[in-house]
């Protein structure tokens, strides 16, 4: 795919563009680009819905009621990654993950203590589960039924959007089309039980996050949109019936007035995609959002300033029409959020709300030349993406060739270079364009992370998780659940709808990880093809420091070789295969351990190639137990480098470890590139 990102919105505009005429509508009428309803905020306010969640449902609890006191209006589970990928905390590959950047949900036991007094009748949930979608939502409805909440009463949407995994955030199990397959059953079971459950959430925000541009990100989340309506039509879905519970995510980042425009735009492409599948019901053609502030926005440098960003994004999803907001805490891209950062990121919404009167006028930007001229704009773009992708085949085969996420990261590398280029200038980023000396910086960061930083006790969290299971599997009746798991096997065999069956098991007490287990004795676990562009940072990187490798390669005789891995169950990758363009440029031979790699596949691979350096990149903040396994087993003459969201405090922790570097995105890529020339230089010489 090779369409240019739009032209930035900038310049003089003097009139309406004439497609603009088609907008004079009020708000909360068909197409809706000027909201999702009438009166919008002055009728109801947007949900406060901040996505949370950490160690055990016991303290995860324990935060979500403190939050619903403080004035949050809705709840939005966040879990961990071994519940993300369907594996049981005593997993194997589970343990250095559990409970670190979500909850930990292994049964209907814990997520009864989720909503431990919170009453499922009153506050709407929202949980972003995709993968092990079909036992997290038997959960969620077993521990409602256990709580005396009938289904039809229940509020809240599930996530539920495989594409994107695949796409951009990498928490998928099984293939695309058996997924695709669980999202239908999904989404047809809710309209079956639950009419108030939104079925499905369409999520752009991670597109962004991986590098894609506002309007590239809505384009994506429409084109899957398309997706999935054939493919409920395929499957005998009558799309009027489920249409009004299909809902959207998006980022809102920095770039103020395309983000408006965005979802503006949304909202007019999702009723014109509605009336070509033949929908008739003006109130199923609204497109109802969720928008979250942007992570990738955040700077680990001058925390602080990341209020700022933070306010200046929600007051965008806000003039956009947002129907639920989550705000980014200023403390994101160091650690979790400590409780007084989650306390700001809730305020900023409490102040925008009750204090600015912003939400007192409906869609206030409509009718601005320049808005009307931007909303069209990105329509036009997505209208040729999507052409662009009918002409390839489709969404679901260039999911398959890795093609949608290739063309993400070559929008990340062009940011990338923007940055290194400092066309793109981002206050505090880098410690070079810091105001201060880079010293001041380092050091008020590093006390502001010791005084407030969050820490996980993920020792304590596998242990009582490990323990709670045996206590399960005890108390039980094995045979039964062994049943129930048999009959949802045989049910994945005959295709049939898998709620029934999963919501037996789990109300029997199977696991989320055994029930995962049993589809996957008929779906073995996918794994996707890994495409990574090339692009060239050579104009932007130091001519000494190219030419310094060049001496070291021809030195030695050949190419320099690195290995570059992502290790645990972390699935953001874009930083990594940053730097694998990065070390392509510098003419070092690279290979590339994608996500969910083990620590033992970088031994074994290190053991057939005797690499010049491995790199780790780890943002789940496992990077400790990663750490010690492998310099307990590697060679010790094979310098180890660590990238990825690894706090300022910690950086002393991997010298005396004798990690060679450590590095993090407040880097610039001519920093790493000179600091893995010393590292190199070093250890080549010794
Ligand atoms: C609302 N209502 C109104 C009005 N506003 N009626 C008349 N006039 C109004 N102005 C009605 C609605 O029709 C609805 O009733 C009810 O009030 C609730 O309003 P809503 O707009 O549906 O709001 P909410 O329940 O909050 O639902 C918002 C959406 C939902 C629809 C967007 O899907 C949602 O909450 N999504 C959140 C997704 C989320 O949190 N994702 C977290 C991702 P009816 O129901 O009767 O129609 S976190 C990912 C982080 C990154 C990562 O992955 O790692």
């Amino acid at each position: 795919m090779n369409i240019s990102p739009l032209k930035l919105i900038k310049g003089v505009y003097v009139s309406v563009p004439e497609t603009s005429k088609k907008w004079r509508h009020s708000h909360g009428e068909v197409p809706f680009v000027r909201g999702a309803y009438r009166e919008m905020y002055q009728r109801k306010p947007w949900t406060i819905r901040q996505y949370a969640g950490f160690e055990t449902a016991l303290e995860t609890n324990a935060f979500f009621k403190r939050s619903l006191a403080e004035g949050q209006t809705g709840l939005s589970v966040a879990f961990d990654l071994p519940t993300h990928l369907g594996f049981d905390s005593d997993h194997e590959l589970a343990q250095a993950d559990v409970g670190r950047t979500g909850v930990a949900i292994d049964s209907v036991e814990d997520m009864l203590v989720l909503f431990d007094g919170i009453d499922l009748s009153k506050v709407s949930v929202s949980m972003t589960m995709n993968g092990a979608v079909l036992p997290i939502m038997a959960c969620f409805i077993v521990a409602a039924g256990e709580q005396g909440v009938p289904l039809e009463q229940l509020t809240g949407t599930i996530q539920n959007d495989i594409l994107k995994e695949y796409i951009a955030r990498n928490t998928y199990i099984h293939s695309p089309d058996f997924s695709l397959d669980v999202v239908a059953d999904v989404v047809a079971y809710c309209a079956d039980k639950m009419p108030r459950f939104n079925s499905i959430s369409i999520s752009g925000y991670h597109f962004q996050e991986a590098g894609a541009t506002p309007e590239l990100e809505l384009a994506l989340t429409m084109a899957n949109a398309r997706a999935y309506l054939t493919h409920f039509q395929q499957r005998g879905i009558d799309i009027e019936s489920v249409a009004k519970r299909l809902s959207f995510f998006f980022c809102v980042g920095m770039d103020f007035y395309k983000e408006i425009a965005k979802l503006r735009a949304a909202r007019l492409l999702w009723s014109e995609l509605l009336e070509e599948f033949g929908v008739q019901a003006s109130s199923a053609k609204r497109l109802k959002m969720h928008c979250q502030t942007s992570g990738s926005s955040l700077t680990e440098m001058s925390p602080l300033n990341n209020i700022v960003r933070t306010t200046i994004e929600a007051m965008a999803g806000v003039f956009g029409g947002t129907q639920s907001l989550h705000t980014n805490s200023y403390d994101e891209a160091v650690s979790l959020p400590s409780d007084q950062a989650s306390k700001v990121a809730l305020d900023t919404q409490l102040v925008l709300l009750n204090e600015t009167g912003i939400s007192d006028v409906v869609d206030p930007w409509g009718g601005s030349y320049m808005m009307e001229t931007a909303t069209q704009n990105i329509i036009d773009y997505a209208h040729q993406i999507q052409q662009e992708i009918d002409e390839q085949g489709g969404v679901r085969s260039l999911v398959e060739t890795g093609e949608l996420t290739a063309f993400i990261h070559q929008h990340a590398l062009q940011a990338a270079i923007a940055e290194e280029n400092q066309d793109k200038i981002i206050i505090g980023k880098k410690s070079d364009l810091a105001t201060s000396s880079s010293a001041t910086q380092n050091e008020s960061i590093a006390a502001f992370s010791k005084k407030e930083k969050k820490t996980i006790n993920a020792e304590k969290t596998l242990s009582q998780q490990t323990q709670k299971m045996a206590r399960l599997k005890l108390k039980r009746n094995n045979q039964s659940v062994q049943k129930a798991l048999d009959e949802l096997k045989t049910a994945a065999c005959n295709k049939q709808n898998l709620m029934p069956f999963v919501i037996t098991a789990i109300r029997l007490r199977a696991t989320v990880g055994e029930c995962i287990q049993a589809l996957t004795d008929e779906q073995a676990r996918y794994s996707k093809p890994e495409t990574i562009k090339q692009a060239s940072f050579k104009q932007s990187l130091d001519v000494k420091t190219v030419e310094a490798f060049q001496i070291l390669s021809d030195q030695i005789g050949r190419k320099l070789r690195f290995l570059v891995a992502k290790v645990g169950l972390d699935g953001h990758d874009r930083g990594a295969k940053v730097i694998v363009s990065l070390l392509n440029d510098l003419e070092i031979e690279v290979d590339y351990l994608p996500v969910f790699s083990t620590t033992d596949d970088i031994i074994k691979a290190d053991l057939r190639q005797h690499y010049d350096c491995i790199g780790l990149s780890v943002l789940s903040g496992a990077q400790q137990s990663f750490v010690s396994t492998l310099l307990a087993s590697l060679r010790g003459d094979c310098p180890l480098v660590l990238g990825g969201v690894i706090p300022i405090d910690e950086e002393n922790l991997f010298e005396q470890l004798n990690v060679d570097c450590v590095f993090t995105a407040r880097h610039s890529l001519n920093d790493i590139a000179l600091a893995l020339y010393r590292v190199l230089s070093t250890r080549l010489s010794d």
